[in-house]
């Protein structure tokens, strides 16, 4: 697979993956908020607070960030909001936050209705890792890791426009507005799909993280539009519901589907052809490195404020590559 990672660029290479490499650790501080207390990282109590517990995404990246703390001697547990929503995973920051741990690594559903507790929970000395989403407040946070979803938006554009021969009516289904990761997904999506005159876009619709609410939306769409011939779906549960919905419709590979994430389902529905193309982060890297850069503040070393992970462009051709596959999310570790 002859892909060459470099920095901020998106690689396409010819017939296989397309390599879209991690912006590597940018604007690194040297103060992690304070100066690391003794000990090091060894016997540190983090906390990790997901999204969505039963999310593969998360499940990823729980696993790989409970294989790092315990290499480093952590104290570590997980835990994850039952559904996308404030005011489920509110309660949960403010018991951890009671618990005042050494460091709180957070995928805040919002943001900024949870800045008020974070902001709290900082104060109290707790250094807080935000992974996967962020909060607008940036005084929140002594690191932030992410995929580059903007540019993650703007591969399954240009994606979806060669396979829709670059005409005919597309729709974006995603989450909720005020989600960071989803919202950058739909800036970069709709601002690279405006490069294409003789595709109309319409009004993108949110599901709440539902499949089934994302199933009726796409045959309720077909419906009223018959020429569809394209759907981005801004994350897994969303991916999950349209290709359901596709298949209910008896749609499947006639509307072309390019989704985020590379949760089991979605790489059941691609191999179906169902989907199309998939835009698989790598949350594995995410919850290793949000550990790292905790420990780094605990050792008082040198902390990278943000960390772009790497993303990969996965279809059919492609998914059986070793070096694609790796990045199938997992339901467990
Ligand atoms: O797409 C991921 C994550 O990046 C996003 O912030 C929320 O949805 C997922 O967890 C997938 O369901």
């Amino acid at each position: 697979m002859p892909s060459i990672r470099s920095k901020r660029r998106v690689l396409v290479a010819a017939s296989t993956v397309l390599a879209l490499a991690g912006a590597a650790a940018c604007s690194s501080s040297s103060d992690s908020g304070s100066s690391g207390s003794a000990g090091g990282a060894s016997g540190k109590k983090v906390r990790l607070i997901t999204g969505v517990k039963s999310d593969p995404f998360y499940i990823t990246m729980t696993c790989a960030a409970k294989t790092e703390a315990k290499a480093k001697g952590m104290d570590f547990t997980a835990d994850g909001s039952a559904q996308w929503d404030v005011s489920v995973q509110r309660p949960l920051l403010d018991s951890v936050a009671a618990t005042r741990p050494d460091g709180l690594m957070i995928s805040p559903v919002d943001t900024a209705a949870l800045t008020p507790s974070l902001k709290q929970i900082q104060s109290s000395g707790t250094k807080v890792a935000l992974v996967d989403t962020t909060v607008t407040d940036s005084s929140i946070g002594i690191t932030r890791i992410s995929s580059d979803n903007e540019k993650g938006g703007r591969v399954a554009a240009d994606a979806l426009a060669k396979l829709m021969n670059e005409k005919g009516s597309a729709i974006v289904i995603s989450v909720k507005p005020g989600v960071s990761t989803t919202d950058a997904r739909i800036k970069g999506f709709t601002e690279e799909m405006a490069k294409y005159p003789k595709i109309k876009l319409l009004p993108t619709l949110y599901d709440n993280d539902l499949p089934a609410t994302a199933a009726s939306q796409i045959q309720s769409t077909l419906a009223a539009h018959p020429d569809l011939g394209g759907v981005f779906a801004g994350n897994t549960n969303t991916g999950q519901g349209i290709a359901t919905g596709l298949k209910q419709a008896g749609k499947q590979g006639a509307v072309k589907v390019a989704a985020f994430d590379a949760e089991p389902d979605e790489i059941a529905a691609l191999k179906a052809g169902t989907l199309q193309v998939l835009v698989a982060q790598d949350p594995a890297a995410i919850g290793k490195e949000a550990v790292d850069q905790l420990a780094a503040a605990f050792e008082g070393k040198t902390v990278s404020k943000s960390v772009g992970t790497n993303m990969v462009a996965i279809t059919k051709a492609n998914m059986n590559e070793p070096a694609v596959s790796k990045y199938f999310y997992k339901s467990g570790c």
